[in-house]
């Protein structure tokens, strides 16, 4: 597929190492099925992107102090050990538990206001940081992780610099992980990594658009309490029954100095093009309203009508039209949200992007204009 007016020119980030997680299904009410967070989702895109022309660029080197700026230590360093930790224990090997997965949740019921400790048992210390059981941990998965954020990381630092839109193709995804907890595919914030970034290199506002299907409750709560940065979202109706089920509704509108600074658009289960694009529009005014000086793009193509995690109905054509809209309203660091359907993620995300280059077009020339 190539794209209206000739190639795509938003640079593609990339590193290999976001091919080494292998979930390998994941555990759903209890039985462990195939799952849809597959390697392939990352090649397919990648396919797609350079088949129209964008170029590909390799990650800075990694810094650890980025993803220190916006998570708690002992969330990295149990990403970072987990799987070696799960592999002395004998877990693989003696019990035939080939991924990491947690079964105990210390919840507020469960600890009844009560300290937490940490476990002794590497069995028992998952649940710590996990908050459901499909969000597996296997052999090459902190190399993926860590390549993710680069990838996001180095994409606002493009921004910063001073390009207009930068693509990082993230994988795993990130908008389900919060400061100190991982789930929903998710294992550490790719989105708000490159909040962080651009914020460190002096853009005051900065607002995050996660187009996802699914709301992004752990950038949501990274930054519920701050007024320098804007989160607007648009994903099926969790009071329709949906992941992550216990946030996403529309009356979370942050929280003290951070009020009014959230907004949520739950939208109904079969919804298509015109009334997420209509939310996305509303977001869109939003973000104008709260003066960003860039926009970090949580780009899941889950709302895909194809899609097998989500019910929403939204055409390739009302991705391209998200894009555009975004476009508009200043530079954009796009990261790889969800997005499952093998057959046409290709599309969906080019379709995204070109979107947004001729939204940036057409930007860039009403102020050169001005
Ligand atoms: C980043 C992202 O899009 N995460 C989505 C996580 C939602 N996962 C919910 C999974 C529900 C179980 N899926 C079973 C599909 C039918 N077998
Ligand atoms: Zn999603």
């Amino acid at each position: 597929m190539t794209i209206d007016g000739g190639k795509l020119d938003v640079p593609v980030v990339w590193h290999e190492d976001c091919l080494r997680h292998q979930p390998a299904g994941e555990v759903w009410l209890g039985l462990r099925e195939d799952g849809t967070e597959v390697p392939e989702r990352a090649t397919v895109i990648l396919s797609g992107l350079q088949g129209a022309g964008a170029p590909v660029v390799a990650t800075l080197p990694h810094d650890p102090a980025a993803l220190l700026a916006v998570h708690d230590p002992a969330l990295i360093e149990h990403l970072r050990t987990i799987w070696a930790d799960w592999e002395a224990g004998g877990y693989p090997a003696d019990y035939g538990r080939d991924r990491v997965v947690p079964y105990v949740f210390p919840t507020r019921a469960m600890l009844a206001g009560l300290p937490l400790r940490a476990p002794a048992a590497t069995h028992g210390r998952v649940g710590m940081f996990c908050y459901d059981t499909m969000t597996l941990v296997g052999p090459g998965s902190w190399e993926a992780i860590r390549a993710a954020a680069d990838c996001a990381r180095t994409a606002a630092g493009l921004i910063a610099s001073g390009q207009q839109a930068a693509y990082a193709l993230c994988r795993p995804p990130g908008h389900h992980a919060g400061r100190s907890g991982y789930g929903g595919s998710c294992y550490l914030n790719n989105a708000a990594i490159a909040v962080q970034v651009l914020r460190t290199a002096g853009v005051s506002r900065v607002a995050v658009l996660d187009i996802d299907a699914h709301h992004g409750n752990g950038t949501q709560s990274i930054f519920y309490d701050r007024p320098d940065v804007f989160y607007g979202s648009v994903h099926v109706d969790p009071g329709a029954g949906w992941f992550p089920h216990y946030l996403g509704f529309a009356d979370e509108r942050g929280d003290g100095p951070g009020l009014g600074a959230n907004q949520n658009i739950p939208l109904a289960p079969g919804s298509g093009d015109e009334a997420w694009l209509d939310a996305v529009a509303r977001l869109c005014e939003q973000v104008r309203n709260t003066g960003a000086e860039a926009i970090v793009l949580s780009l899941g193509v889950d709302a895909a009508a194809a899609d097998p995690e989500s019910p929403l109905q939204v055409t390739a054509g009302g991705y391209r039209a998200a894009g555009e809209l975004i476009g508009k309203l200043g530079p954009v660091a796009v990261i790889q949200e969800g997005g499952y359907d093998l057959a046409s993620l290709g599309e969906y995300v080019l379709a995204a992007l070109s979107g947004l280059q001729s939204g940036l077009t057409a930007r860039t020339e009403v102020s050169a204009t001005e």
